[in-house]
């Protein structure tokens, strides 16, 4: 039987990729399991045993599982960071990590979900005026959480926080663009972190969630104005807006019953 880490993933779910990122940085080899959402095998039986709670991503390293990316992520640089860099052993340092941990696991991401699941499953068919507010208090947050001239989330190097945040703004970005001017350092960062080996992969992924929104929109038969708006005014969306502007609900239900494995492309 292989010893390699099981990972269940998928790649539009920032969480997963911040999972998996992290296991790419301390050269962990991991297995992905595809979990397809729409289809809901994240709610069968043999998966609620790995995660009662349902959700991407699960870490299974054999007998011990490990849900909830936070807790996957730690998990990984408790056994495998040799150097304490990406979990910092002094337990101040590390109690700021933990601080900026929880703020993307309780306000960012679950402004990102807040906003997305109703929209893909239809109970709403626009992005509120409030919602967007609320996001945009979280980007104002992340503006301030560069201190001491930090060029990173919780410290001058790179550590989980990164992980865990780049991949919810990035995917953030596609739907509420961060503004340069009222965000400078919240841009330079992510513009920094393009230079980082794994950029690819979670630009892929975070796209892959983008179109994902568009085609639940389209999906609905949508005919309102403000979600697509908003999309047609981000220039970060407006190629996959052009790419994606013919999807119609037959297509959508093609989806549901995809069994194509979303993996990385650097991987199939
Ligand atoms: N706090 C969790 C959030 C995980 C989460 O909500 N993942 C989403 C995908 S991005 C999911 O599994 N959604 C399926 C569902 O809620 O039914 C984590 O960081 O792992």
């Amino acid at each position: 039987m292989s010893n390699k880490l099981v990972l269940y993933y998928v790649s539009s779910s920032p969480p997963c990729r911040a999972a998996y990122l992290v296991a790419r940085e301390l050269d962990v080899d991991v297995e992905l399991k595809y979990i397809n959402l729409f289809r809901e095998d994240n709610l069968t039986p043999e998966y609620l045993k790995i995660n009662p709670s349902g959700t991407v991503p699960s870490l299974v390293d054999g007998s011990t599982t490990v849900w909830d990316s936070h807790a996957i992520m730690i998990y990984l640089a408790e056994k495998f960071c040799k150097n304490g860099q990406l979990y910092p052993r002094d337990f101040v340092k590390r109690t700021l990590v933990n601080e900026r941990l929880f703020f993307e696991a309780s306000y960012l991401f679950a402004r990102l979900f807040e906003i997305c699941d109703p929209l893909c499953d239809g109970r709403e068919k626009t992005i509120s005026q409030d919602k967007i507010d609320r996001v945009i208090r979280g980007y104002r947050s992340v503006e301030n959480f560069f201190v001491d001239d930090n060029e990173y989330i919780a410290a001058p190097v790179m550590t989980l926080a990164d992980f865990s945040m780049w991949t919810t703004l990035s995917t953030l970005n596609y739907l509420i663009p961060i503004n340069s001017e009222q965000f400078p350092k919240l841009t330079k960062y992510l513009k920094m972190l393009e230079a980082h080996p794994s950029y690819e992969i979670n630009r892929e992924g975070a796209e892959r969630h983008a179109e994902y929104v568009l085609k639940c929109l389209h999906g609905m038969e949508y005919n309102g104005k403000v979600a697509v708006e908003i999309f047609r005014e981000s220039k970060n969306y407006s190629h996959i807006i052009h790419e994606w502007d013919h999807i119609t609900s037959k297509e959508l239900e093609k989806e549901k019953g995809s069994d194509e494995e979303e993996f990385p492309k650097e991987l199939l």
